[in-house]
């Protein structure tokens, strides 16, 4: 596969301390980053503001140390005081032109995540710099959600856009290189590679089936 030039990463993790189910969450990222994840993202639905902000330190602490760049999702406040390399929102979350505007983001990652094609035509994703493609399949990850994309659904947004585009939803090592295939440029799991028993291997084989 070919990396995109605007976002030149392949395997991405999303993490949270309720995923890895009573694992050290930075341990596991740090098992992930050996076996060759790529950016992370910490995705905090349930944790208060101050479990947030820590878990972000720990991680942005882990991440700066091998040069991974770290977004956090949805909390614009937690992304500045950690100094994130930026931030990914929802259909419902904050809104990427408006967070764009902040001095912050001015110059930072946002990620945006596509539920519906309309969402391609409107100022949001004109001003993110990714576009995830939630979910490509349904996923008890996350059950709130509204479209499943399939890889045909993956295929046409790629033939109406040019953003780099992260597929995100039930992705494990024997579907991911088909995901890359259909148009995505990214592969973002939990699962895989939280909940596996070994991380690092996880993450080795994703990163294997993406790259061959
Ligand atoms: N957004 C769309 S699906 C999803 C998110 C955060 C969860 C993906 O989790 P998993 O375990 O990789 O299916």
């Amino acid at each position: 596969m070919k990396l995109h030039p605007q976002f030149p990463y392949a395997l991405y993790l999303v993490i949270s301390h309720e995923a890895c189910k009573g694992k050290d969450m930075i341990q596991v990222a740090q098992q992930a980053i050996r076996g060759g994840v790529d950016i992370i993202q910490l995705r905090e639905k349930k944790a208060s503001e101050k479990l947030f902000l820590q878990r972000a330190q720990q991680l942005r602490e882990l991440t700066e140390k091998h040069n991974v760049p770290l977004i956090i999702n949805d909390n614009p406040k937690v992304a500045s005081q950690v100094n994130a390399a930026g931030i990914h929102v929802g259909n419902r979350d904050s809104r990427p032109a408006l967070l764009r505007k902040k001095p912050y983001f001015k110059e930072r990652i946002i990620g945006y995540s596509i539920e519906y094609l309309s969402q391609l035509d409107n100022e949001q994703t004109a001003t993110s710099d990714y576009l995830g493609i939630s979910p490509v399949f349904r996923t008890d990850t996350k059950k709130d959600t509204v479209t499943e994309w399939g890889l045909e659904g993956i295929s046409k947004i790629r033939q109406l856009t040019t953003k780099p585009l992260v597929g995100i939803g039930n992705l494990h090592q024997q579907n991911a290189g088909s995901v890359i295939r259909a148009g995505a440029d990214c592969i973002a799991v939990v699962s895989a590679i939280c909940g596996a028993e070994d991380p690092e291997k996880a993450a080795y084989e994703l990163k294997n089936a993406i790259l061959r």
